[in-house]
């Protein structure tokens, strides 16, 4: 089985942590795996080459990996591999519009989490089991679209029973990230999916059921980590890492065990931030927390489901504060009917939190992505069916290359979806958002630089969003 995430324009500087697993997975069943992750910035991007470096694997079936935003990219490369091997397409995109690849020459596509279905997929071709038997499959056929029964979301228990990440990591060649020895991933999972209910969020791929590895288990991975490749901070892609008190009672436990020197930072719901969680996620070595806040104005965040107050936040951000923990705090802007008024209230919160809060999130221009609760309501009224294959595609600028006014407003107060204005905001609106957007990014600046001349952020681990 071979691979590939494809090339894209927003580039991924470290192994794709769900080609680790699939890769882990594929090889405990007695599959040989080849990968390439075109998205990083020194890998081969030309679709010829990619079809040639392919080719010299000789592989029975070759996977991508679907994004949203990056659709057109994957069957852009699809159409380059299409006559040469038998293609699958899995991952975020490929879940929520399943059948779409179909249209663009894969044979394939696996929905869902792909750890088990992926290697029943392979076992099918090599003739050791039905097509029927492997879940979560499409497949074209003489009377249509055939689908097997979904793909269950894999329990405590299956997580526990994964193969480690760390077994894949071989396969990925540190010349594409421009580094010469093997890297670590930069995140690992301590969990999959988040319990919460926002209307815009495009998690569909772990869900809304909340899994959790053993504690014990994910201090062993770091601590593997730390030895082998040197790492000395990470972030857990946990969708909503801090569910569950006990949960986290245990882990940091575990954590503490492996610490030194390491520290790490994950992405959180505010409600589930007590001092008391926090406190123990900062003695188990958490250096930053991004949280999801999205909006500060209370009945905005009533409508997209969000789950928090206002006040709520700011004391999470007090306590943050007085533990030493860094923070981003996520803000989003241009909600369907979102008036002047409501958009106020969060650049009025962006001032009361500036004084607190580490950073804030680039950009922040909803986008509705597909699977979504505002996507579905909302894309026949203002006429964005299918975005992204109908529409020019989104660039996004790349991520700040240093913590300096001019890259933090580059990267920050830049954001592609303002011009596309799905949500057909007035001009006084999108004036609003651009300030909103550039009052993110001096905010954000300022806080690093506050917290250099301090040296609050001792570990130097910046939230999540800040990557
Ligand atoms: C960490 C992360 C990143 C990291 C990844 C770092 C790394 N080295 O791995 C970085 C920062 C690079 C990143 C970037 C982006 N990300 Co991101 N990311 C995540 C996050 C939080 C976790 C990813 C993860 O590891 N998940 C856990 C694994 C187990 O799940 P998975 O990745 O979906 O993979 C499983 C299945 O999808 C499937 N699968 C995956 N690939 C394939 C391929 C084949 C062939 C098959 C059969 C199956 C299959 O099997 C996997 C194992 O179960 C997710 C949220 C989430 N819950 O997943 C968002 C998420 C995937 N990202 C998202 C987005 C939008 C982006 C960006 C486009 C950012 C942007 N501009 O807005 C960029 C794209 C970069 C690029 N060029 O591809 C969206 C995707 C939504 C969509 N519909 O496409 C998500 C869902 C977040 C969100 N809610 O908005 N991201
Ligand atoms: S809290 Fe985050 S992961 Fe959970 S539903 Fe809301 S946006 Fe999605």
């Amino acid at each position: 089985v071979f691979l590939i995430n494809p090339p894209t324009p927003e580039p991924v500087q470290t192994p794709l942590l769900s080609f680790c697993y699939l890769a882990a997975a594929l090889r405990a069943r007695g599959h040989e795996v080849a990968l390439l992750d075109a998205s990083a910035p020194f890998a081969p991007r030309d679709p010829a080459a990619i079809a040639d470096l392919v080719a010299s694997f000789a592989p029975t079936l070759v996977g991508l990996h679907v994004k949203t935003l990056y659709a057109t990219d994957a069957y852009a490369l699809a159409a380059e591999l299409r006559d040469r091997f038998v293609l699958v397409a899995g991952g975020p995109h490929a879940t929520v519009c399943p059948e779409e690849p179909l249209r663009f020459g894969f044979r394939f596509v696996l929905t869902g989490e792909a750890e088990h279905s992926l290697p029943a997929l392979a076992e099918a071709l090599d003739g050791k089991r039905a097509l029927s038997q492997v879940p979560g499959l499409l497949h074209p056929s003489s009377l249509g679209v055939r689908r097997t029964t979904a793909s269950a979301l894999l329990s405590n228990d299956d997580l526990d029973a994964l193969p480690s990440p760390v077994a894949a990591l071989d396969l990925f060649n540190p010349a594409w990230y421009g580094k010469s020895a093997p890297l670590p991933p930069y995140g690992l999972l301590s969990s999959r999916g988040c319990p919460a209910a926002c209307t815009f969020c495009c998690n569909n791929v772990t869900g809304r059921r909340f899994r959790y590895r053993r504690a014990e288990a994910i201090a062993d991975e770091v601590a593997v980590l730390r030895e082998r490749y040197g790492m000395t901070a990470f972030s857990f892609f946990d969708d909503s890492f801090a569910v569950g008190q006990r949960r986290i009672e245990e882990l940091s436990s575990a954590l503490k065990r492996c610490l030194q020197g390491v520290s790490w930072s994950c992405t959180a719901h505010p409600l589930h931030l007590s001092r008391e969680v926090l406190s123990l996620m900062r003695a188990a070595g958490c250096g930053g927390v991004d949280i999801g806040m999205e909006s500060g104005d209370p009945e905005m965040l009533l409508r997209i489901g969000k789950g928090v107050k206002v006040e709520r936040v700011l004391q999470v951000l007090q306590w943050t504060r007085e533990l030493s923990v860094h923070t981003v705090v996520n803000l989003m802007f241009g909600w369907p009917d979102e008036s002047e008024a409501q958009l106020r209230h969060t650049l009025a919160f962006l001032d009361e939190a500036k004084g607190l809060a580490g950073g804030f999130n680039a950009r922040g221009v909803l986008v509705p992505y597909p699977g979504t609760e505002i996507y579905e309501a909302n894309h026949e009224r203002f006429g964005f069916t299918e975005w992204w294959l109908r529409e020019k595609p989104l660039r996004y600028e790349p991520f700040p290359t240093a913590w300096s006014l001019a890259e933090i407003s580059r990267a920050y107060a830049s954001d592609a979806a303002l011009k596309r204005n799905f949500f057909r905001h007035s001009e006084a609106m999108l004036e609003l958002m651009q300030e909103a957007l550039h009052k993110k990014a001096r905010y954000t600046f300022a806080a690093i630089a506050e917290a250099e001349r301090t040296q609050t952020n001792a570990n130097h681990v910046p939230a999540a969003g800040a990557r």
